[in-house]
């Protein structure tokens, strides 16, 4: 079995189907009985298995050093996350520990996470800074983001998220976006580090005003740009987003009408982070239902982070979207594939089986696609393929 394009509502599932590459790339995806006489160097018959394409996790903060557990026990003790972000943790912690690390030590910390995520099929993975909050620090961060690629076969695509909050240092916040805008995106670009820019438009982060600015000088950088929008109150960030003509709005917690339908004019992706949802014991769900009528594509992601959502499995994120948020099956599994490859600008390239696009593929023991979104912490990942290999 084989899932294929499929459309706003459908996996566009095949029996007996068949996928074959050249060069890492798909040239035929379909039922065996349509194929064309293509001549193999090699067949893998995966024995019913179900094949999906390899998962997208569009939506990560995974290159972090250090540990947050002690905020977690101090928030099970009634302190909330904004509490502990005045009182010069959350965010703060982790770029203490971040600039402190070694090149050598955030890339082994990061690997264990990014391992973890291959491991459960990702074949594509989002990363982004905003844990570095000085030019060096953040150029250490996207790196070493980078080079995770390299060591690993997946797809690695990298975000500066410099305007993720304001560095412990620096008391003036515009002052922070001026330096931003003028000294450090000038240099992330020219030396292309990162392949987007992404800002935290809320109110523990920055105002619309101070994000537009750094909108502004991305476009002018030739940079697309995506947006930490309304997760914890309404700044308007998803209107914001689509006015930028951003690649996805993630969270969206607090979106109102007018967001979504700018989001739908925009042809954005919004991104939802079930994972933080939980993992914050947020109560205020994003608006699936406006979403869906007003046909924005949604994505899922882990937004895996040492504070909001310390989740590596794709999955369970799928598993908490259909449960908190009430995604369908079929929502979850296109949220991780097809439209999570349009979150990161790679519509044409990766997300579902079709010829032309890249051969990563993931292969699951399971009887019905159902399954993968279903179990809590199961791993049915029969084996997982990358360009073709
Ligand atoms: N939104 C979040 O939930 C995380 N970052 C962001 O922009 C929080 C990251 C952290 O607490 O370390
Ligand atoms: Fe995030």
């Amino acid at each position: 079995m084989a899932t294929t394009a499929g459309d706003a509502d459908s996996l566009g599932e095949v029996a007996d189907g068949l996928v074959a590459s050249r060069a890492g790339r798909i040239v035929f995806a379909g039922p065996v009985k349509a194929a064309p006489a293509l001549e193999a160097a090699k067949v893998v018959d995966c024995a019913g298995r179900w094949i999906t394409p390899g998962l997208v996790d569009c939506h990560t903060h995974l290159v972090y050093a250090g540990d947050r557990s002690h905020e977690f026990e101090l928030r099970l003790a009634g302190t909330s996350y904004e509490e502990i972000a005045r009182a010069g943790g959350g965010i703060a912690f982790t770029v203490g520990r971040t600039r402190a690390a070694s090149d050598a030590e955030l890339r082994a910390a990061s690997l264990r996470r990014l391992d973890a995520m291959l491991a459960a099929g990702v074949t594509t993975v989002e990363i982004k800074s905003g844990y570095g909050l000085s030019l060096d620090a953040e150029i250490k961060q996207l790196r070493v983001a980078r080079s995770l690629g390299e060591l690993r076969r997946v797809n690695v695509r990298v975000s500066f998220l410099g305007a993720h909050t304001r560095p412990p240092e620096c008391a003036d916040a515009d002052a922070y976006i001026d330096a931003l805008c003028s000294e450090m995106l000038p240099v992330v670009a020219g030396q292309r580090l990162a392949d987007a820019v992404d800002a935290f438009c809320e109110s523990i982060g920055f105002t619309p005003a101070q994000t537009r600015r750094v909108f502004s000088a991305a476009a002018a950088h030739g940079l697309p740009v995506k947006l930490h929008a309304d997760q914890l109150s309404n700044l308007g960030g998803g209107a914001l987003a689509a006015e930028f003509g951003a690649l996805s709005a993630d969270h969206l917690e607090y979106a109102d009408e007018s967001s979504i339908a700018a989001l739908a004019r925009a042809g954005c992706v919004a991104v939802m982070l079930p994972g933080a949802f939980y993992f914050t014991r947020q109560t205020q769900r994003p608006p699936i239902d406006r979403l869906r009528a007003h046909g924005v594509p949604m994505a899922i992601a882990t937004d895996c982070n040492p504070g909001t959502s310390p989740l590596t499995s794709p999955l369970l994120a799928l598993n908490m979207a259909a449960t908190l948020f009430r995604m369908t099956v079929c929502e979850c599994l296109l949220g991780v594939t097809r439209h999570a490859a349009r979150a990161l600008g790679l519509a044409d390239e990766l997300g579902t089986l079709e010829v032309g696009k890249a051969c990563d593929l993931a292969i699951w023991d399971i009887e019905r696609p159902a399954e993968l979104v279903c179990a809590i912490g199961a791993n049915p990942l029969h084996a997982r393929v990358w360009r073709g290999e």
